[in-house]
């Protein structure tokens, strides 16, 4: 039987490791990336396609949620096409029944290009639910800067290596970074959501709440994935695949509609910036 775990420190294992292996994406992996890339593109051409009845005044969530499809369509691409990967060193020790346990030297895909992804388009979408909230500024600022920490150290967590803090002390650095974002999100949203009144208070409620349970489950994928190996390189794809779409197309499209038959959600900006010269409306 064999299991797999992490390497002790110390002592160093005697036994030589066994040849090296690699943990790939197989053929349906790889068809799962195409698949969201040619999904992003779709979303992308169809919020662009919503903006144009729109006058710039209240286009502001279109051209935020349509960047936020682009730039991961940019990135499923990438991936599809072998990009934006790296064959990252991940020891697997398999026990044996009466001789020490081996270590195999197996290096795993990882797929970088997510926390390229994440981090320009998990900004986008927090800025997306503070303008619907009306959050202030500083406490807007605050949120996205925990959730670049979030991402940055999650990226240093996937390429930690096992047996020393630092895989998992990353990943504990960005969950606290993480729960700085929620707190913003939830005490300030709330807040600041109810003064717009009850039908954005209600709104703001039930897409913060799909946004919170959506973006909970990726620490937990990464935990089984990236961080003690148990799932397979396919089954990481698909499972991010999934929250991939509901947490950009299915989110904007959401709330794109809503916006379109709730005028109190538009947001409140003056001037050039939201009327241009005039001429759009
Ligand atoms: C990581 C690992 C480290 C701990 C935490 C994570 C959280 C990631 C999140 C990602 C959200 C991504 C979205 C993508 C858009 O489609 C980096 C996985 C807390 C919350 C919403």
């Amino acid at each position: 039987p064999t299991s797999t775990g992490s390497v002790p420190l110390d002592p160093v294992p005697t036994v030589k490791p066994d040849p090296t292996e690699y943990q790939l994406a197989s053929d349906d992996g790889k068809r799962t990336l195409w698949v969201v890339f040619v999904i992003m593109v779709i979303a992308s051409v169809v919020f662009s396609a919503l903006s144009w009845s729109v006058p710039m005044s209240r286009r502001l969530y279109h051209v935020i949620t349509t960047m936020i499809t682009v730039i991961a369509a940019i990135s499923y691409f990438g991936m599809a096409t072998g990009h934006g990967v790296a064959y990252h060193h991940v020891q697997v020790r398999e026990s044996h029944s009466h001789v020490p346990d081996t270590y195999a030297d197996v290096y795993r895909e990882v797929y970088w290009a997510r926390y390229v992804d994440w981090s320009l388009t998990t900004p986008l979408l927090l800025l997306d639910l503070c303008l619907l909230a009306g959050i202030d500024g500083g406490h807007t600022i605050i949120a996205i800067a925990a959730d670049l920490i979030m991402i940055l150290t999650g990226l240093f967590a996937a390429f930690g290596t096992e047996g020393t803090p630092q895989k998992w002390g990353w990943y504990a650095i960005a969950c606290i970074a993480y729960l700085v974002l929620v707190w913003h999100l939830a005490v300030h949203g709330n807040r600041f959501a109810s003064a717009k009144g009850s039908k954005v208070s209600k709104f703001f409620g039930a897409i913060a709440t799909f946004t919170l349970i959506l973006w909970t489950a990726y620490p937990i994928v990464w935990g089984v994935a990236d961080g003690s190996r148990k799932a397979s390189v396919d089954a990481e794809i698909i499972a991010y695949a999934i929250l991939d779409v509901l947490a950009k197309p299915i989110f904007g499209l959401w709330l794109l509609l809503t916006h379109a038959k709730m005028p109190e959600t538009n947001v409140e900006i003056g001037g050039y910036w939201a009327h241009g010269l005039g001429s759009e409306g």
